[in-house]
């Protein structure tokens, strides 16, 4: 079998969202795909991808994925970065595909094969107020979910964050705005408003169901610190990105003062962007994406080196991530000893589904792994020429006097 690359293309479309894929050819003709969206920042990812990958990849062996990615890593000089990591994630999925297609296994027997019967996942109930958040719940419990990431909107800042405004779904673009949409932020009104979306839930819900919350960084660390105490009675499964941290640091001081359970990564790159949170023991839960982090063979890496330390992957599940990596996360999922949850906010759309086909399915809470030969997920070519790129940014974040925060 002949798999010399021979041709690596490089498709942005956007069937509800936009998504940069990337799709290696073979001489024998197999094929695989590759997810290398970065969102709000499409363009630049595609570019570096045709422009400089593309060109390197032509005429080498497609099996020899670790060589591949140490050349795209180290060879680049400049290293890590979100451009430059999200295009050797789409290239190093896309070869697993291929490899896995080549031994006519899934890939996650080539990561060593299951260690659990399906991946469990969270899922989201949003809403604008505390009641129509916990109506969602009810929902989704009625669903067979059993652990949910509440957001509420913070009363008097209309679309704060987690909320979908007057979106349908995830799948939709956030924003069909020429320029990106300004959120307000008040840390005393969310402040003094978080408790009660918990003291609701768990007296409506009762102790047996997981709860979550998204902070999307927007606290400092001993706000964090603050929060995680405050909530502690309400034992989430785990708390997300309380602060930004290009200061690891940082979630030391959240750490020395709460026992609620902390997650943060998926916004990271690199297994150096958390190493002194995972090695401190800082966090629960490493949330770094197969997109970001540099495919599988890098949360390969990052879920080897957080086992030994206390902490699980509960990778990135946004619908700004295609469900190439959806897939590439899922076989990783389904093997990791160290595997915690993995977010999920539905497989797609109508639209998005014409684009990327897949045969995972869900059922109480948990994902069913596709069995088929790679990663289980295809890409239409054709159908993606029916929805051109939109250019389209993520949100920012401003306080009430106008100073610009973290969204
Ligand atoms: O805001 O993926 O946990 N999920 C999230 C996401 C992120 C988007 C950014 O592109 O925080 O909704
Ligand atoms: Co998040």
């Amino acid at each position: 079998m002949n798999l010399t690359i021979k041709d690596v293309r490089v498709i942005v479309s956007c069937p509800g969202r936009n998504f940069v894929t990337v799709k290696i050819v073979t001489e024998s003709g197999i094929y695989g795909v590759g997810d290398a969206t970065v969102n709000g920042r499409e363009m630049a990812v595609a570019t570096y991808l045709q422009e400089h990958v593309a060109p390197c990849l032509i005429g080498r062996n497609a099996h020899e994925i670790e060589d591949i990615w140490q050349y795209l890593y180290k060879g680049v000089y400049w290293r890590k970065g979100p451009i430059n990591m999200a295009s050797i994630s789409a290239v190093d999925m896309a070869l697993w595909d291929i490899k896995g297609k080549a031994a006519d296994l899934p890939v996650y027997e080539l990561l060593g094969g299951k260690s659990r019967r399906g991946v469990s996942v969270y899922v989201h109930a949003t809403g604008e107020t505390v009641d129509d958040t916990l109506d969602r719940a009810e929902a989704l419990r009625g669903q067979g979910f059993s652990a949910i990431r509440l957001q509420t909107s913070v009363p008097g800042l209309a679309g704060s964050y987690g909320t979908l405004g007057d979106k349908k779904d995830y799948f939709e673009l956030q924003s069909d705005r020429p320029l990106p949409p300004e959120t307000p932020w008040s840390t005393r009104k969310y402040m003094n408003s978080i408790e009660e979306l918990f003291s609701k839930a768990r007296d409506r819900f009762g102790t047996d169901i997981q709860l979550l919350h998204d902070v999307h960084s927007r606290l400092t660390p001993i706000e964090a610190a603050r929060l995680g105490k405050m909530l502690e009675p309400y034992d989430l499964l785990f708390l997300e990105d309380a602060v930004a941290a290009e200061n690891q640091d940082s979630y030391r001081i959240i750490r020395d003062h709460t026992t609620t359970p902390l997650a943060i990564g998926e916004i990271y790159n690199t297994i150096w962007d958390c190493k002194e949170m995972i090695q401190n023991q800082w966090i629960d839960y490493i949330r770094c994406a197969a997109t970001h982090a540099g495919g599988i063979t890098n949360l390969r890496r990052i879920a080897d080196f957080a086992a030994h330390f206390h902490v699980r992957i509960a990778p990135h599940g946004a619908p700004d991530l295609s469900v190439i990596c959806f897939a590439a996360q899922a076989h990783v999922g389904i093997w990791a000893p160290n595997f915690g949850i993995q977010e999920f906010v539905g497989f797609g759309n109508e639209t998005s589904n014409l684009v990327f086909s897949h045969d995972m399915s869900i059922e109480n809470g948990m994902i069913h792994v596709s069995d088929r030969p790679g990663l289980g997920v295809d890409f239409n070519e054709e159908a993606a020429k029916d929805y051109p790129y939109n250019r389209s940014y993520l949100p920012v974040s401003r306080l009430e006097d106008g100073t610009l925060w973290s969204w």
